[in-house]
């Protein structure tokens, strides 16, 4: 099978998945809930840690709680991050964000309640006895990506961004604290239920991480080649604007070389992997 119809087969499931452990109930907060993770995300971080999982030979049953756990805290930060307190967006995926249509009420409970969930479904999560410890790291490490050291920090640091003088390293440090966290321990967790090496899951860490900071400047240099001129996304943390259009395209090759010798160094082969890095690259060559 090639990556392409490989990564379609398995967001089918993916979605299917979502869709089950959300069906749940009928009320107006699991509405909300429905409504902002099941409608067309790329799935890109749970594909990840099939992909990692499956690369080391862990079964998809077992994966796909994690895998779904993930989603559901990156679509948390997604509701929370478009309220008015935060990024104040109207549209997400191409329809009114979840406060829009439904009130920052109970969009900011939606949230919440994908984040709790996130962690019934890890913990509740049915795995071999000889698994457990790898089960209570994962849980761990993914708190950690979504935390005050993570996501949060992250995204503290994004809404108190001062556009005056930034330095490279502060845009980074964002990325690195906003997007990657998601994106790292998504490679790692796939990698360490498939029963990798310390040295391995040390690998895909790396490499889950230049990922993530790829993953956050290829959005920036789409964001400012669509925002160019405009006064209101010209105030946000953006690497692209700060590089500007060559050096941003050098930095995104170059993140990319180094996701992939991560994974050289160590010898882990995957298409799948090299796919992802490829897609990231597509249409800047
Ligand atoms: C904790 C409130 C809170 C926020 C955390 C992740 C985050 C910080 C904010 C989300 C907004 C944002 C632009 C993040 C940068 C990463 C990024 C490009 C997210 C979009 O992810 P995709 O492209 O989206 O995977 P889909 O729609 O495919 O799921």
């Amino acid at each position: 099978m090639n990556p392409e119809e490989y990564l379609k087969q398995k967001k089918g499931r993916i979605d299917k998945a979502l869709a089950l452990y959300l069906q749940a109930e009928n009320s107006p907060v699991f509405e909300a809930m429905r409504y902002a993770v099941l409608n067309g995300g790329k799935r890109f971080r749970p594909l990840l840690l099939l992909a990692s999982g499956q690369n080391f030979g862990a079964a998809e049953e077992l994966l796909l709680p994690y895998a779904c756990s993930i989603e559901l805290i990156h679509n948390y930060s997604l509701i929370h991050d478009d309220l008015p307190l935060m990024d104040n967006d109207d549209f997400r995926r191409g329809r009114p964000s979840c406060h829009k249509q439904f009130g920052p009420t109970l969009a900011l409970l939606a949230g919440n309640g994908l984040l709790s969930m996130a962690f019934e479904i890890l913990a509740g999560a049915s795995t071999p006895a000889s698994n457990h410890q790898v089960k209570e790291r994962i849980i761990e490490d993914i708190a950690a990506a979504s935390g005050p050291r993570g996501l949060i920090a992250g995204q503290w640091l994004d809404m108190s961004f001062k556009p005056d003088n930034p330095q490279l390293a502060d845009l980074q440090e964002i990325a690195l604290k906003k997007t990657a966290p998601l994106i790292k321990v998504s490679a790692s967790s796939g990698a360490r239920l498939g029963g990798a090496s310390l040295a391995e899951v040390e690998a895909l860490e790396k490499f889950g991480t230049f990922l993530g900071l790829a993953f956050q400047l290829r959005d920036d240099i789409a964001d400012f080649n669509q925002d160019r001129g405009s006064f209101r996304r010209s105030s946000l943390p953006n690497m692209a604007r700060w590089l500007g259009p060559t050096a941003s395209v050098q930095y995104l090759k170059d993140l990319l070389d180094k996701a992939a010798d991560s994974l050289k160094e160590y010898n882990i082969k995957s298409e799948i992997f090299g796919f992802f890095i490829n897609q990231l690259d597509i249409g800047l060559k």
